[in-house]
């Protein structure tokens, strides 16, 4: 609950609202803000909880006429044409512009708590049945697959289709030309190194897609004897260090536009060409998203001579820093295990496993964007926090 308003009073010269809480703190709130934030129904549309107000119509220099206050819980503004707009204190509250509580508001929307880990990983584990079945388990599942990058889910029946269910219960998969999910065995005239026994270095899936999946979920059907461990990495982790151990090699794997391709046929026909760099950053060069897959990487390569061996040798030491044994994590997935992982976070492998005529290995893939992810988080959260 939000305290009660103690009292309200215009401000630079009619520019701003201030409004004092009845803890003593107190809040401003800019008049073209609430203007433009006018909840009435000429305003906003409470059935798409959407502005219905044209930025045309809005005076970016407006000032209030009148302020009154109504109880201790609501505030009514009257505006030079007469329009008249109420705001509800609690309302008030959650959008205070301070800088805490902005804090508070960015933390429930965006959740960016992150977890680092190495080799020391506990790897979380949660029955996939439960997350189909119990919203307190999905809630947990999927904070914790924000926050840590990674969750287990155990125990899913060792056949294809459980990947489609995992897809229902946050809303749906994405589609890729390999499929609204895929087959990971070994295949003729394989269409991907993916679709071999070989060995895949530490990757990010698709980053020949301009907006690579955010999420990859693998669900392991069948697992072979001999090789086939899957190895996981904490991309951010990792990033960080290459950064303090040598700047200047994130510097350039932070800015190089690398060439990615993939050409094929498989859901249908395909030739994708994409532009990424290795580690992308957000503007304080925090890294936000891995686009590393060493076999899509194209040799084409759009940058000038002189730039590729630095490029290169900045590549090897985030390789190297990738595969240190301090930063590893080695796992074996069971039938019936999936592993969720954040796609643009973690950075997966596999050992190579030894070639067969028969099918020794199959695993079944698919992939969600974090919109479609975090939307579900959202909901569950008020889901349970309403508890029910
Ligand atoms: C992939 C992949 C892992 C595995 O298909 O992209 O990383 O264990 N597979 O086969
Ligand atoms: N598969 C597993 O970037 C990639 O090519 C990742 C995608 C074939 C769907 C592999
Ligand atoms: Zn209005
Ligand atoms: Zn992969």
């Amino acid at each position: 609950m939000a305290p009660g308003i103690r009292q309200v009073e215009a401000v630079d010269e009619g520019h701003v609202l201030r409004v004092r809480w009845e803890d003593g703190s107190q809040s401003s709130y800019p008049c073209v803000w609430l203007r433009d934030s006018c909840q009435c129904p000429l305003c906003f549309l409470p059935s798409a909880a959407a502005r219905r107000l044209l930025l045309q119509d809005l005076d970016v220099d407006i000032v209030l006429k009148e302020v009154a206050l109504e109880g201790t819980t609501k505030i009514s503004i009257t505006w030079p044409d007469e329009h008249t707009s109420e705001y509800e204190a609690e309302w008030l509250k959650e959008r205070c512009f301070s800088e805490e509580a902005r804090a508070v508001m960015r933390a429930d929307l965006f959740l960016p708590e992150c977890q680092y880990w190495g080799s020391d990983l506990q790897l979380p584990k949660i029955p996939f049945e439960e997350v189909i079945c119990n919203d307190e388990s999905a809630y947990k599942w999927l904070c914790t697959l924000k926050k840590v990058g990674i969750v287990l889910l155990t125990g899913a029946a060792a056949r294809q289709g459980e990947l489609i269910r995992l897809g229902h219960r946050i809303g749906f998969l994405r589609l890729t030309f390999y499929g609204p999910t895929w087959q990971v065995q070994d295949k003729a005239d394989a269409n991907n190194v993916a679709y071999t026994t070989g060995k895949l270095c530490l990757h990010t899936d698709y980053p020949v897609l301009q907006h690579p999946p955010g999420v990859q979920f693998l669900h392991c059907i069948k697992q072979t004897a001999a090789g086939g461990e899957s190895e996981v990495v904490d991309g951010f982790h990792v990033s960080n260090k290459l950064k303090k151990q040598n700047p200047e090699a994130y510097q350039i794997l932070s800015s190089t536009a690398v060439d990615y391709t993939d050409v094929g046929v498989d859901y249908c026909d395909f030739a994708v060409h994409c532009k990424q760099r290795i580690i992308d950053t957000d503007s304080r060069g925090q890294a936000v998203r891995i686009n590393y897959n060493n076999a899509t990487r194209d040799t084409v390569f759009d940058i000038p001579a002189e730039k590729v061996r630095p490029f290169y040798a900045a590549l090897k030491e985030f390789n190297d820093l990738l595969n240190s044994a301090e930063h590893k994590f080695t796992y074996k997935l069971k039938p019936g295990d999936v592993v969720t992982f954040d796609n643009w976070r973690v950075l997966h492998g596999r050992r190579s496993y030894p070639g067969c005529s028969e099918v020794t290995r199959h695993l079944e893939g698919a992939y969600a964007d974090w919109d479609v992810v975090m939307s579900r988080l959202q909901l569950l959260r008020k889901s349970v926090l309403n508890g029910h």
